[in-house]
């Protein structure tokens, strides 16, 4: 059996409650407190997007950006926290409206481009190798404003600079089917593995593959995990849980369906997630309605979940479950995993 996980999250998951419709519902946290959060609940990681780590780095020169990120890692460094991965947030620029890396203005992706180069600086300055790309503005709401085609060429370009400025880095593409466009252009786990493939360095662009990105493609999130590792290219996961096909929820990990929370912790388990250092990210929020002074227990509730899981999981009669399999005795596996999820 695999070792012990290690868990992370950003610090975007400890929020206000703010949503489309309504305005900031609770008190703002810090990020010098959200940091101090992590161990209490169970943290070793913080995951970042590029401006949580150097807030307001567009005013900034290179030099200044890589100064502030240094800082940050000491702050880390005596708070016995690690960082994960850094994430250039590409959705809020009016440079990025219409995408970043598939914009038809060629002043946008440059943009884009620059300000990834900038994430990658923060990356080796917090002493992590790993990017994630979620690609939030790279599809259209119309499918007529962009040739799908050169923007996926677009993104593989995109890339190959990414590979090329940093010869360490590690690429690793976060897919979701929609929200905020309409279509994206790299929507599930096979999408983002056949991009990799185009790369200049495939053996360098992963997956961060999130429970709720997949549920919205119809997708169950063990599976597409189980396609990933068979890639050796699922390097993180956002585990959280979601309600059917509405917007993106962010739920508690296991908070909406037990059985396919399992599946996903099965599948890590079984095939030594972790081994090569990789994280247990988690990309949850509190509800809306949620007072403050609970407002971080969807963290430390969710960690809670996946390692009862992992417990049920490591305790199944494997002898058992092979005799099922052989005998395609599939209604008495069935009733042996619903009993067990229920004790
Ligand atoms: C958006 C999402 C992001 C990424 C990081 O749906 O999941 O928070 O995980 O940029
Ligand atoms: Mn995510």
């Amino acid at each position: 059996m695999a070792g012990i996980f290690k868990f992370t999250f950003g610090p975007w998951n400890i929020h206000e409650g703010a949503d489309p419709f309504g305005p900031p519902v609770r008190k703002t946290i810090r990020f010098a407190d959200k940091l101090k959060l992590y161990k209490k609940l169970g943290f070793d990681g913080v995951q970042f997007h590029d401006d949580d780590a150097v807030p307001g780095m567009n005013d900034l020169t290179p030099r200044q950006i890589t100064k502030a990120a240094e800082d940050l890692k000491k702050v880390l460094d005596d708070s016995g926290l690690s960082a994960e991965f850094v994430a250039p947030r590409l959705w809020e620029d009016e440079r990025t409206i219409d995408g970043g890396y598939t914009s038809n203005d060629t002043d946008c992706r440059k943009y884009a481009i620059d300000r990834t180069k900038r994430a990658i600086d923060i990356a080796n300055s917090l002493g992590t190798d790993l990017l994630v790309l979620w690609l939030a503005r790279e599809g259209t709401y119309i499918r007529e404003a962009k040739d799908s085609r050169v923007a996926t060429e677009r993104i593989v370009a995109a890339i190959n600079q990414m590979l090329a400025y940093d010869t360490k880095i590690r690429v690793c593409i976060e897919p979701k089917p929609n929200e905020p466009m309409d279509h994206s252009y790299v929507p599930t786990t096979g999408h983002a593995i056949a991009l990799s493939l185009l790369c200049t360095d495939p053996n360098r662009v992963g997956v961060n593959i999130e429970s709720a990105h997949a549920i919205l493609a119809g997708l169950d999130p063990s599976d597409e995990m189980g396609y990933a590792l068979a890639f050796n290219k699922l390097w993180t996961v956002h585990l959280n849980d979601q309600n059917g096909l509405k917007f993106d929820q962010d739920k508690t990990f296991g908070s909406v369906d037990i059985r396919r929370a399992f599946n996903q912790v099965r599948v890590l388990d079984m095939n030594n997630y972790g081994k090569h250092g990789e994280w247990v990210g988690l990309d949850v929020k509190a509800m809306r309605s949620q007072k403050d002074d609970r407002a971080t227990s969807h963290l430390g509730n969710s960690r809670t979940i996946f390692l009862k899981l992992l417990e049920i999981s490591r305790s199944l009669d494997e002898t058992f479950i092979e005799k099922c399999r052989s005998n395609r005795d599939y209604e008495e596996f069935d009733m042996y995993i619903v009993q067990s999820l229920l004790k």
